[in-house]
């Protein structure tokens, strides 16, 4: 009996592990008025995220971050979507390049 009791404590490491990969963990933010919404973005520590970044505003924007390393244009009434991370805990900055000393926000990952 003891014999199969580190195989199969194998197996469900293995399979909880499958399983956490393949779950992807989503976020969403909005630009609006050239404001993000919300403008604190909070994502879990260690994990990669796929954020959807929706322009409800006429104009062309981009989403960027030296902190966690994005740059991309989202077209006027568009959306994109970039993947985040795996990040460790903390707080890093983000903005608009188009519009960088009105439109910043904050992603906080904990
Ligand atoms: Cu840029």
């Amino acid at each position: 009996m003891q014999r199969l009791i580190l195989p199969f404590i194998m197996t469900v490491a293995l399979l909880a592990g499958a399983a956490a990969w393949a779950a992807d963990d989503t976020a969403e933010i909005a630009l609006k008025d050239h404001q993000f919404v919300p403008q604190v973005l909070t994502i879990p520590a260690g994990k990669q995220v796929k954020l959807t970044v929706k322009n409800e505003d006429a104009t062309p924007a981009e989403f960027e971050s030296h902190d966690f390393r994005v740059e991309k244009v989202v077209p006027g009434n568009g959306q994109i979507v970039v993947y985040i991370g795996p990040l460790q805990a903390g707080t890093y900055g983000f903005f608009d390049d188009f519009h960088e000393d009105t439109t910043k926000g904050k992603l906080v990952v904990k």
